[in-house]
């Protein structure tokens, strides 16, 4: 007989849906979105609605598996997780605990993964990354800028006149926004796209602005000073913002025509903007993908204070959203982190960093949740540092790129087996994942094999509790005092009472100052880019996959979308070499006169061992603020094969 269960999905996705799963003698048999909850509106995106090709996936992981020279032989539980304990212990007493690095990424957005952190910092502290792949540089620039960083209550937006979507490709990235959006539509917000590329969320849009790569910094300040010049400045904004004349002083530092040559668009695009942000309420949706390049926290920066001086922030259809605070409901001040770690490994310079750290060497490296040889720029820098450790553990389902170069690989389960708490980045939705089935005979959790692993060094009574008492730890010190309990959580989506509707609905700032804090300098010039590389490298986010998790097999090489005049001469469906200046991949040419002729599109999460790994072109860099990787600023070129 069909059964129903519901989870929630623990992708890195802003989302975080509710899901619905059928399941028939044991067996997931069908995944849809769950119609009462308010954010998944029934509804799956592409790559979760497939993901049961994954979970029954013939190369899915059953056993844990040691190294033997160049071979991973399976091997028991007992015997994995003897040898883990073994060389943990053995490395900490020969080196101390700052010789392990435990690395955690966004495989699971699980708030219980937690646990693996507060194992290793109990085991050690050991070394942990710092800085963040994914958005270090707008984090950080809302967290200069404001204080905090969160974002109005997303059905907010329904009240905005206009929204300015600002980098940032819902229909692929965060589906679940579109029908918000075109509520919003419905009620009369006037939508408008700034985006360098030319992709589907262009549809939902009345207007599309594709300026340059990197060309955020200038729009805003052109915007800005149109702002100025027309009195559309809130004349509150003196009260509520620290040095508005400088800010001032900037955005006039230039001509109106100057900053907008910059940007690569036309003055009466910045006037536009500016007249919408002066029609109040205007909301600015600031995606996280816009701010991974050198200038990123700047440009971040620069956004916050458009809707500072226009007088958007506090109010109800305003703001400038980036990130919800998916953790802002749950207690996790029992993990101390880089508080009390003995170094950190900088994410975005992972390899460099672990191949140089000296005093002691990184020897082990534990990795949850992550494929850093796909994910992390510079993939080969990243092969080596882990081809180079004495110990490196993955634990995860597949056999990814980072797995095969692990000395141990445990299986892990994944996203339908779930125990779990979950908050979203993209709304203020708290939910519950529950197995939907039991996981594999020879699969466990992260939990379970840290678990196991702490009986074996001494830290089995501070690491025990099944997963519903870790949930309550979590959840009873904020959300107690609400009355929200775990059983609430899992009748169903429960709102963060924590969580304003309006963010800084008094217009006061956890700044030092209690105001905005504007930006008042601009980046610096980055160096030239190389004459021979003409088009910027930008690898997003594509439907049929999660990073590196893809929902349907990918065969052959991958394929880069670029204006047909920026093709090299090549004609579309023909074979090139893309190159940076320290790698190049083979690729399949795909015209689209609809690009900018500067770029050239590939997917995210391409294998290394596939040859379709953006990341083995990208030098790894830093942003300006927060450490985040400056991903897109790699340039390339198309070159034909060799005959
Ligand atoms: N299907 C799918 N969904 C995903 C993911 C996935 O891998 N697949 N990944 C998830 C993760 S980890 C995250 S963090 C989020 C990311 O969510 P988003 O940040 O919305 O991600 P992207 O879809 O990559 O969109 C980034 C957008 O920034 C634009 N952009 C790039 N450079 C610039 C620039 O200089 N200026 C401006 N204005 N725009 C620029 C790109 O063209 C792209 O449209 O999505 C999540 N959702
Ligand atoms: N070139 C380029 N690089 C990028 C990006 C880009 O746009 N361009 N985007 C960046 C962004 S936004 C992000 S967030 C990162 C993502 O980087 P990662 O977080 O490393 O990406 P995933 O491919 O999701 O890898 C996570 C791994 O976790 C495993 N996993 C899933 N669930 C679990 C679990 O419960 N436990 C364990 N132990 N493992 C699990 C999956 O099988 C998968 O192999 O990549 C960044 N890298
Ligand atoms: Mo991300």
């Amino acid at each position: 007989m069909a059964e129903l269960r519901r989870t929630t999905c623990n992708r890195d996705c802003p989302d975080a849906c509710s899901i619905l799963a059928t399941v028939e003698q044991g067996r997931v048999t069908r995944l849809a979105g769950d119609p009462d909850h308010p954010v998944t509106q029934g509804f799956l995106c592409y790559r979760t609605s497939h993901f049961l090709q994954t979970q029954y996936a013939p190369d899915r992981l059953r056993t844990p598996l040691l190294r033997r020279g160049d071979t991973l032989v399976p091997v028991s539980w007992d015997e994995a997780l003897d040898v883990a304990a073994e060389r943990l212990l053995r490395i900490r007493a020969e080196s101390g605990p700052a010789a392990i690095f435990h690395y955690r990424s966004g495989g699971s957005l699980g708030l219980l993964k937690l646990v693996v952190d507060y194992f290793f910092e109990l085991f050690g502290p050991v070394t942990i990354k710092r800085g963040d792949i994914c958005s270090g540089a707008g984090d950080a620039a809302q967290q200069l800028d404001f204080g905090e960083e969160d974002s109005h209550d997303l059905f907010d937006l329904e009240q905005a006149r206009h929204i300015l979507l600002w980098g940032k490709n819902v229909a692929v990235s965060g589906p679940h926004l579109i029908p918000v959006l075109r509520r919003a539509r419905e009620r009369g917000a006037r939508l408008v796209l700034i985006d360098p590329v030319h992709h589907r969320t262009v549809g939902l849009c009345e207007r599309f602005i594709q300026l340059r790569p990197a060309g955020d910094f200038a729009l805003a300040m052109a915007v800005a000073q149109v702002l100025f010049q027309r009195g559309w400045v809130d004349p509150e904004a003196e009260r509520y913002c620290d040095h508005l004349d400088r800010f001032g002083a900037l955005c006039q530092s230039r001509t109106l025509s100057d900053w907008c040559q910059e940007a690569d668009v036309t003055p009466e695009e910045a006037i536009d903007l500016a007249a919408r942000l002066s029609d109040r309420p205007a909301a600015i949706l600031v995606g996280w993908g816009m701010a991974r390049r050198r200038i990123g926290g700047a440009i971040v920066r620069a956004l916050d204070a458009l809707g500072a001086i226009s007088g958007n922030l506090g109010i109800s259809g305003g703001g400038v959203s980036y990130y919800f605070k998916r953790r802002g409901a749950f207690d996790t001040s029992f993990v101390r982190g880089a508080a009390v770690a003995p170094r950190t490994v900088c994410e975005p310079l992972l390899g460099a960093e672990v191949l140089r750290m000296a005093d002691p060497p990184i020897r082990a490296i534990w990795i949850t949740a992550g494929n850093p040889v796909a994910m992390l720029p510079e993939s080969l820098t990243v092969q080596e540092a882990l081809r180079t450790r004495e110990f490196v553990v993955v634990v995860d389902s597949f056999l990814t790129d980072t797995a095969r170069l692990a000395h141990l690989v445990l299986p892990t389960t994944t996203l339908l087996e779930a125990d779990d708490l979950l908050g979203a980045y993209g709304h203020h939705y708290l939910g519950v994942a529950r197995p939907v089935v039991p996981p594999p005979e020879g699969v466990r959790s992260d939990l379970e094999i840290v678990q196991a692993l702490a009986a074996r060094v001494g830290l089995g009574d501070a690491l025990a509790g099944d997963a519903a008492a870790w949930k309550r730890r979590l959840l009873a010190p904020k959300l107690g005092p609400h009355g929200v309990t775990l059983e609430d959580l899992e009748r169903g989506a429960v709102r963060n009472p924590l969580a304003p509707r309006i963010l800084f609905a008094d217009r006061t700032f956890p700044t030092p100052t209690g105001r905005v804090n504007l930006i008042c300098e601009a980046p610096p010039a980055g160096p030239a880019p190389p004459p021979d590389y003409p088009l910027w490298l930008l690898s997003l986010s594509t439907e049929w996959s999660q990073a590196s998790q893809w929902a349907r097999p990918v065969h052959g090489p991958a394929q880069v979308t670029v204006h047909p005049a920026a093709a090299g001469g090549l004609p579309d469906g023909a074979l090139a070499r893309l190159e940076s200046q320290v790698s190049s991949m083979i690729v399949r040419v795909r015209h689209d006169p609809r690009q900018r002729r500067d770029v050239a599109i590939v997917p995210k999460g391409g294998h290394l061992r596939d040859g379709r790994c953006a990341n083995a072109l990208i030098r790894a860099a830093t942003t300006d603020l927060g450490e985040g990787g400056a991903l897109y600023d790699e340039r390339v070129r198309i070159v034909p094969l060799a005959p």
